[in-house]
């Protein structure tokens, strides 16, 4: 109420003349009406460790919580043993086509359902429920609740007879515990019970020294036994009132306020050590954080979190729908102007991703750390053959760098449990992995040969660590992975195998993720994604070990397998070849278009330097169309935005902003009414794609420039932006208007050679010189990798692609420089 009095006095005072809201300043925060009535309208908070779902009821308050370690299963691998003779028969069938054998072999040999001595992944798991059981809450009214992504708090509040009940639900940024705290506008008002629940098979609840305790042990699955230990407890501190227990609850009558402290820990602490104390862990992060007053934990969390948070910010505008509650903004979006929520879609994939991935936690998994389930769809492990990249596609691009690092250290890990696979199952150096791992870092077959025989897992995951080393120029973490992407390297320059008709050199067995070319047969050798993620893989290892001086000698040897792999083809629909024949079908709808992994994630298709490729994309994405599952949305937005064509990115956008269906599987994804993607279910890496997309739409940095608004949509004619980032370590701020560019500052952390591609005849104005670019940037960060000249099928019939009327200019910036550019 208070809020609202303040905000019309700072409207009278102005003299706006817009309509007082019934939510002041919502633009960042999502808000609703009514409690959660299920899991896809509660509201996800995090630390990078610890997540709670908050549902908000009057009656019955509910927290469903996670601790991102309790996985099933025990440490260990999931190598399968002597199977490289059969992968070696597998080679051989494909080389003489024999490609329904060479399937049924991948098949026998990686059957369907994980073998018994084998396993296919762990399932994360919940940890289990929290409780508050109001007494007389039932008829309540001017309900409220919102998630403040700007502060990283969920609050409730309604009244109730007259008195006014508030709550806010945090996971501390600052101690790692979950806080609640529950405050009325009438003292001794506050009458309400705490329990819990835990689906475990194996576990205690009871009532400890004022304490809930939830112990359990996590679930065992395939040939392996559940073998985390966690313990979490639940502590209220009181004002006023009184704390009593039963065996399983505890109760409270007349107090002022309350702050519930939850902590949760485990026994993990590596993939391969579980010697943690689950008891002493949980005891300390309780104390050190009842050692604070909750308003400083509260403040210090605050801070914390916006220190990422604020390093960027996007206005594209408000109209009235910014005063809607999210749910119905979500409905309404297909049919209304709301640019406001795509900048809070664009800022909620980044509180998403500071929630779920902190220095020094477990990566985000398919559902970042929020999940119900002991059996979550796919696990909700971490799948790598377009998943687990594209939840960190935003986290350099939206100055999130440091949330890059829990990827970075599964890498190390997976570079070490990946030389079993690499060994056992191809007789190769280096490490490798399939399409999943888990918190054990498994790198063996996952879902059998069909889905499973992909050996490329981690030469797309180390497309990461080039790419943050581009972003911050980080030569220290360049030396620390190095390692990684020779081990990397050094995989493929073992595997490659020679294909017959013209000589290539090529990945074999393998297969486009997921997709089939023939029946049920999806295993074959040198498909487009394959030879463009190894010649990223090379690349980077010869780019690396000439950065850091290392290795020149197999350096040859890469740069020589690395002239041997296949150009990319345009086939005979005018399409980019998803196979080494040309076979793909125009009304193939596949979620997958992994062949255009080429345009994006990585930049070897550009459409100043290859517009024939480009075009070639472009087809291949319409025979696709547009409507699939999230993260495939996800994915389009960033490919149209490469493509330069910002309304069909903004449709996508649209199409990923439609309400999710209620069934839980399924192709066609969208958005619940939590802002949360559906696969559906809930996936996360739709939220992260999308995202990176809104980013990519407004400023890339390949190709040797920065290009700014390069898909500006029509629907998105104004706005500003701060903070972005672009390779090299610059970062941007732009303001546009009537779709053009108004004012630009790039701030420089590297120094060197800023080269900047805008829309022709702007007329910006600087202090600073700029002059017209010529030949090849010298910046070392925008080095381009030259692809071979594409091959093109004589029936493809291609009109030109045209690309927008631009030009490009240089000027030389300072370690720290800022430099101003405006249009008068
Ligand atoms: C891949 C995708 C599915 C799903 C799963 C987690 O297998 O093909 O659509 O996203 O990962």
């Amino acid at each position: 109420m208070l809020r609202i009095i303040k905000h019309k006095i700072i409207l009278l005072a102005c003299g706006t003349l817009i309509s007082v809201s019934t939510f002041a300043q919502q633009n960042l925060k999502l808000t609703y009406s009514k409690p959660a009535e299920n899991w896809n309208e509660a509201l996800p908070i995090g630390n990078g460790r610890l997540g709670a779902m908050v549902f908000g009821g009057a009656v019955q308050e509910h927290l469903q919580l996670n601790e991102e370690t309790i996985w099933a299963g025990e440490p260990g691998n999931n190598v399968p043993k002597n199977t490289f003779d059969s992968i070696q028969k597998v080679r051989r069938l494909i080389n003489e086509s024999q490609f329904e054998k060479a399937q049924d072999l991948t098949n026998k040999t990686y059957p369907r359902m994980a073998p018994k001595d084998l396993n296919y992944g762990m399932p994360y798991q919940t940890m289990g429920d929290l409780y508050l059981d109001f007494k007389g809450h039932e008829n309540f009214t001017n309900y409220q609740r919102t998630l403040d992504i700007e502060k990283a708090i969920s609050t409730v509040s309604y009244e109730v007879n007259g008195v006014t009940f508030k709550r806010e639900t945090l996971s501390s940024f600052a101690d790692n515990v979950i806080m609640i705290k529950l405050t009325s506008s009438k003292k001794g008002s506050l009458n309400f019970n705490i329990n819990a629940s835990t689906p475990h098979k194996i576990n205690s609840i009871f009532i400890e020294k004022n304490q809930l305790v939830i112990n359990g042990t996590s679930g065992s699955v395939d040939n392996k036994i559940g073998k985390i230990n966690f313990k979490t407890v639940a502590f209220p501190v009181l004002k006023g009132g009184k704390l009593t227990s039963t065996k399983d609850q505890l109760q409270i009558s007349g107090a002022d306020e309350v702050a519930i402290y939850v902590s949760i820990a485990t026994n993990f602490k590596k993939y391969n050590d579980l010697s943690g104390n689950p008891d002493v862990r949980v005891s300390e992060y309780l104390s050190k954080a009842l050692s604070k007053k909750y308003d400083t934990e509260l403040k210090a969390h605050i801070s914390n979190y916006q220190k990422y948070f604020k390093r960027v910010s996007l206005d594209l505008g408000k109209t009235e729908h910014s005063n809607k509650t999210t749910d119905i903004r979500i409905q309404e979006f297909g049919n209304s102007q709301d640019p406001d929520l795509v900048a809070l879609y664009f800022q909620f994939g980044r509180y998403l991703l500071i929630s779920s991935s902190q220095q020094g936690t477990q990566p985000a998994n398919l559902q970042g750390i929020w999940n119900y389930q002991l059996n979550p769809a796919w696990d909700s492990k971490y799948t790598v053959n377009i998943n687990t990249e594209m939840n960190y596609w935003p986290a350099e691009n939206t100055n999130l760098s440091e949330m890059h690092e829990p990827l970075f250290d599964m890498i190390q890990d997976l570079s070490v449990t990946g030389q079993e696979s690499a060994k056992e199952m191809y007789k190769a150096r280096g490490w490798n992995m399939h399409h999943n791992t888990d918190l054990w870092r498994i790198t063996g077959i996952v879902d059998g040969g069909f889905y499973g025989m992909w050996p490329m897992g981690g030469a797309w995951l180390t497309q990461h660590v080039w790419n943050h080393y581009l972003y911050t120029g980080d030569r220290e973490f360049l030396k620390k992975n190095y390692d990684a992407l020779k081990g990397c390297a050094l995989f493929y320059l073992d595997v490659l195998q020679q294909d017959p008709s013209k000589k290539y050199l090529v990945v074999s067995p393998s297969m486009s993720p997921e997709n089939k070319y023939f029946k049920n047969v999806s295993i074959t050798a040198g498909t487009t994604m394959d030879n463009q993620l190894v010649f990223d893989v090379f690349n980077n290892f010869i780019n690396a070990s000439k950065i850091l001086n290392q290795d020149q000698s197999l350096s040859k040897d890469v740069k020589l397998a690395l002239s041997k792999l296949p150009p990319m083809q345009i086939g005979q629909h005018g399409q980019l070849q998803e196979w080494l024949t040309d076979m793909d079908r125009t009304d193939d709808k596949h979620r997958h278009i992994s062949h255009l992994y080429g345009l994006f994630p990585s930049g070897q298709i550009s459409p100043f330097r290859n517009p024939d490729l480009t075009e070639a994309a472009k087809k291949s994405m319409t025979y696709r169309g547009d409507k699939s599952t999230g993260w495939s949305m996800g994915w389009k937005v960033n490919w149209w935005a490469r493509l330069l064509d910002g309304n069909r990115a903004f449709k996508l956008i649209s199409d990923q902003l439609t309400p999710a269906p209620m069934e839980n599987k399924g192709q066609s994804g969208g958005t619940y009414p939590n802002l949360l993607d559906a696969h559906p279910p809930f996936q996360i890496d739709g939220n992260f794609g999308c995202t990176s997309g809104i980013a990519e739409m407004l400023l890339q940095s390949y190709d040797g420039y920065i290009y700014l608004l390069p898909a500006l949509p029509d629907a998105l004619p104004s706005g500003s932006v701060k903070g972005l980032k672009a390779r090299g370590g610059f970062e941007i701020d732009m303001d546009w208007k009537n779709s053009k560019l108004t004012k630009l500052v790039v701030k420089s952390s590297l120094g060197g050679n800023a080269r900047i591609r805008v829309a022709k005849n702007l007329n910006l104005k600087s202090k600073t010189t700029f002059i017209s670019a010529k030949g090849t940037n010298n910046n070392e960060y925008y080095q381009v990798d030259m692809i071979k000249t594409p091959l093109k099928s004589a029936k493809a019939e291609l009109k030109g692609f045209a690309v927008p009327e631009t030009e490009t200019f240089d000027f030389k910036t300072e370690k720290g420089g800022v430099y101003s550019f405006e249009v008068k």
